[in-house]
């Protein structure tokens, strides 16, 4: 009779997932939705062990990548995303802006740059990519990041493959699209797009040569089934991911979720260690929500392989951490800002080395 040894588990566990997510690397081999499920119902220390052992043998875990936000176009988007504080369809009190002028991005990037960030990531509230004069000055400004050493990354909703081409002979690094929930809950907070149309988008992105960075949000009030779903999802794409953002909901007032309960700090830190483990040469970003985690959490979640957070006072319109407090905690746990990938091998040429 076979008897349920979860030390056994444990280490039988580590070898297979790390061999199959080594695979996953290299060929086609996806995960089944019953390997992530069973992965997920892990006994949590054992995962957050695992994921630290993954998280080690594939980055420097002292490093923390340092990236920085900014909306260069806000609010009156025509999608009706239920969290978010710039849809036209939500009542949240915001101002809204036109596209900011070149100049001034890059004089953002440049105190970025100066108060130890290696990323700019430019957000704009569009549904899709329009191609005239607004998406020209895009390119400048992504342009003009790279060409001051940063990595850069922009987020502008839905793109075609000769618009990524484009971004990617600027000179960007990854393109941040979300699939943000499982396909299953999608259309309890997306109406206006389907998740075809995102994978669409990831698609081209991944024709042009640029990394995706792609990941979710927490809290919105999907099941657990959902949160696995879209781990499953995420570790298929292929390439995976560069990077995957892991989005805590920040409540906005005047948004359908503004009264939404906030999801368990143990479900965060399980879905940071099952992303660690499945994507092993991902950089798993904590993105929104960490005003509001413990710096404990925020050091276990740090255990549990996540290796990026944005650093900033400000996301695109919700508050984040003080500057101070991050390097702060950085220095209390011994981590230290990670040089850009503009110091070494390109993500693309890493992930070809480590095959
Ligand atoms: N319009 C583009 C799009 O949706 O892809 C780019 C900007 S959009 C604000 C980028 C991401 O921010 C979303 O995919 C979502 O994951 C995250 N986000 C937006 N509002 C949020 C909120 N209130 N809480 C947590 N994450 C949020
Ligand atoms: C991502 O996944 N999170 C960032 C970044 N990619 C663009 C955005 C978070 C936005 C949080 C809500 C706000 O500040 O408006
Ligand atoms: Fe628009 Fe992006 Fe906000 Fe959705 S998340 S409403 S697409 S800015």
């Amino acid at each position: 009779m076979l008897l349920f040894r979860p030390h056994l588990f444990t280490r039988v566990g580590l070898v297979f997932f790390c061999t199959l997510a080594h695979n996953r690397n290299m060929t086609n081999t996806a995960y089944s939705l019953d390997s992530v499920k069973a992965l997920y119902a892990r006994p949590l220390l054992d995962l957050v062990y695992e994921a630290a052992s993954v998280h080690r043998a594939n980055h420097d875990p002292q490093d923390m990548q340092m990236c920085t936000l900014l909306s260069i176009k806000t609010g009156g988007c025509a999608e009706d995303c239920g969290y978010c504080s710039q849809s036209i369809h939500n009542n949240a009190d915001l101002e809204k802006e036109i596209l900011m002028k070149t100049s001034d991005v890059l004089e953002q990037a440049r105190k970025a740059k100066e108060s130890g960030s290696t990323r700019f990531c430019m957000g704009a509230a569009w549904p899709r990519v329009l191609d005239g004069r607004a998406f020209d000055r895009v390119c400048d400004m992504v342009k003009g990041v790279s060409d001051m050493g940063m990595e850069a990354c922009c987020t502008l909703g839905m793109l075609t493959e000769a618009q990524a081409v484009r971004l990617k002979e600027a000179g960007l690094t990854a393109y941040n699209h979300n699939l943000d929930t499982s396909r299953e809950f999608y259309d309890k907070v997306i109406t206006t797009r389907s998740y075809d149309e995102r994978l669409d988008t990831l698609k081209n992105v991944a024709k042009a040569g640029i990394a995706a960075c792609c990941g979710g949000i927490l809290g919105l009030g999907e099941r657990e089934e959902d949160r696995i779903s879209l781990l499953h999802t995420l570790a298929n794409l292929n390439p995976q991911p560069e990077s995957v953002p892991i989005n805590v909901l920040v409540p906005v007032a005047g948004t359908p979720l503004e009264k939404q309960k906030p999801i368990d700090i143990f479900e965060w830190i399980r879905c940071i260690a099952v992303a660690r483990i499945l994507m092993p040469k991902a950089m798993v970003r904590l993105s929104a929500g960490r005003l509001t985690i413990s710096k404990e959490a925020q050091a276990l979640a740090f255990m549990a392989g996540a290796n990026a957070i944005f650093t900033g006072e400000k996301l695109l319109t919700t508050p984040n951490p003080e500057k101070d407090a991050d390097y702060g905690l950085l220095a209390e746990l011994g981590l230290k800002p990670r040089a850009p990938y503009k110091d070494g091998p390109e993500p693309a040429e890493k992930q070809a080395d480590a095959a």
